[in-house]
């Protein structure tokens, strides 16, 4: 195909089998035909990033620097024709792609400067006479295996610390959505990347994701995506020695007590739950009520569902995209049937959508009268579904919160210090949210959760130098 996107292995576009990249608002729209990479493709990559490596390694930090913030100016220059694309490839409303392309610059500009500020520790010896310094090294060649629901934002915090701290890359993004990950790998080639220390093989996990994790010249991997993949790619790592750091689902709580302001608690929601389609790991999934404001917020809240204005991602009036693909929209429709099935009442939404053209429109769901323990409450949907659980009082609202075996994000609605200031301190989840949808999080501040659903260390901030570096203990002698 002549108008193939390319991989981009050791500073040369190779081709490679093709795919259409289809828009989820207009099934007869062709986003783009995009190469899927073999397995000998993935090899040859990262043979480029293991050559790549001592040169980058030792690279100046002016040169990181400003290869980093060329790339956040191209992104933020860009943002609406690559808020389009992204908003073409995945569904999410143009609102939210182009917010998410800014992010994306944010990302890189704040990394920009971190290749700046790389520090040590220098520290007393025991022993008489002898210094120790403490330093933080590139880790070698990083392989990056990204989702679709965020298509620059999540290469965008893997890339620029990797990149940042010296390490060089083997990036494949999702098979759904490899048109951003192609427009980011492209403005960073050309943003001065010497060949081989990005290199991109787009195309399935099965191929593409198995040849990275099987490879003993991969020295760290980072993922974002399901449990049931986190968990093996972690195991096939912890079986080379190999650092991972792996963020996957949640099943994330919400509270909303009787003190609440009942608007910020409908808003939360709304956003948290229903917004990018529900398709976000920090979604609110589980939205847990004190009993004497529930009736009155399920009616506020169905009310403002049945508002919501479902349909093209690019259309300008359109608050809610389509489900990505018909694997995801059986299977959200799938959860409606066991969610009812289990006994729980479906206030509003669930079905199909017909719009002007073909796609994958699903009204927001919201079932009520919910247990913890129905199959709805506790298995990541990763759709436009959320549950509400009536507690009695704010114990209550606090155990359910924690059953889960996820912990992500986990947010209250409540205009109580006493109960903010509880909640932030026993939620079991990475991050806590007051007055706050879960989803929707600052791009310079640790990003992660506990249990099922992260492994390894933190993402974004200062923090992500515990992934993408390695700690060195020197001894001098005087
Ligand atoms: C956000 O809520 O702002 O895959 C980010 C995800 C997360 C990112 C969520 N890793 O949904």
């Amino acid at each position: 195909m002549s108008d193939q996107k390319r991989n981009f292995i050791g500073g040369a576009w190779v081709a490679g089998d093709t795919a259409a990249n289809i828009n989820p608002s207009d099934l007869t729209d062709i986003v783009g035909h995009y190469a899927r990479a073999d397995a000998a493709q993935a090899q040859d990559a990262i043979a480029a990033a293991k050559a790549a490596f001592p040169a980058w390694s030792r690279s100046g930090l002016m040169e990181r620097h400003a290869i980093l913030r060329r790339a956040s100016d191209e992104i933020q220059a860009r943002k609406e024709e690559l808020g389009q694309l992204l908003s073409r490839e995945e569904g999410k409303t143009l609102a939210e792609g182009i917010g998410e392309t800014v992010r994306a610059a944010q990302i890189f500009d704040f990394f920009a400067g971190e290749a700046l500020r790389l520090t040590g520790e220098t520290v007393a010896s025991v022993r008489p006479g002898v210094g120790v310094e403490v330093t933080r090294e590139a880790v070698g060649v990083v392989g990056i295996i990204t989702p679709w629901n965020f298509p620059i934002a999540i290469p965008a915090w893997k890339l620029a610390p990797a990149l940042c701290y010296g390490n060089t890359v083997v990036f494949k993004p999702a098979d759904l959505v490899p048109g951003s990950a192609w427009a980011l790998v492209d403005i960073l080639q050309r943003a001065g990347l010497p060949d081989g220390v990005l290199n991109l093989v787009m195309g399935r996990g099965s191929v593409v994701g198995q040849a990275i994790a099987e490879s003993r010249d991969v020295d760290a991997l980072t993922f974002t995506g399901s449990v049931s993949t986190g968990a093996t790619l972690a195991m096939e790592s912890a079986k080379l020695m190999r650092k991972s750091q792996m963020e996957m689902g949640g099943k994330n709580p919400f509270v909303v007590l009787a003190d609440a302001d009942l608007d910020v608690a409908v808003d939360c929601v709304t956003q948290g739950a229903f917004y990018s389609t529900g398709q976000r790991c920090t979604a609110s999934s589980r939205i847990i009520v004190e009993d004497a404001i529930h009736d009155q917020f399920v009616a506020a809240l169905s009310e403002r569902i049945s508002a919501l204005t479902v349909g093209d991602a690019l259309d300008a009036e359109t608050q809610i995209g389509p489900v990505v693909d018909e694997t995801q929209l059986a299977q959200n429709e799938e959860y409606i049937r066991i969610g009812e099935a289990e006994g729980a009442r479906l206030v509003i939404g669930g079905e199909r959508l017909a719009r002007p053209t073909e796609g994958f429109f699903q009204r927001p769901a919201l079932f009520a009268d919910c247990t913890n323990d129905m199959r709805i409450a506790r298995e990541e949907i990763f759709g436009p579904v959320a549950t509400v659980i009536r507690v009695a009082d704010y114990d209550a609202a606090l155990d359910v919160a924690n059953d889960t075996d996820f912990g992500l994000s986990a947010g209250i609605a409540t205009t109580s210090l006493k109960h903010a200031t509880d909640f932030k301190r026993n939620a079991e989840a990475g991050m806590v949210m007051v007055n706050l949808p879960t989803a929707g999080v600052d791009f310079h501040v640790p990003f992660g959760g506990r249990k099922a659903s992260s492994f390894g260390p933190r993402e974004q901030g200062r923090y992500a130098a515990e992934f993408y570096t390695t700690v060195k203990t020197a001894y001098t002698s005087a």
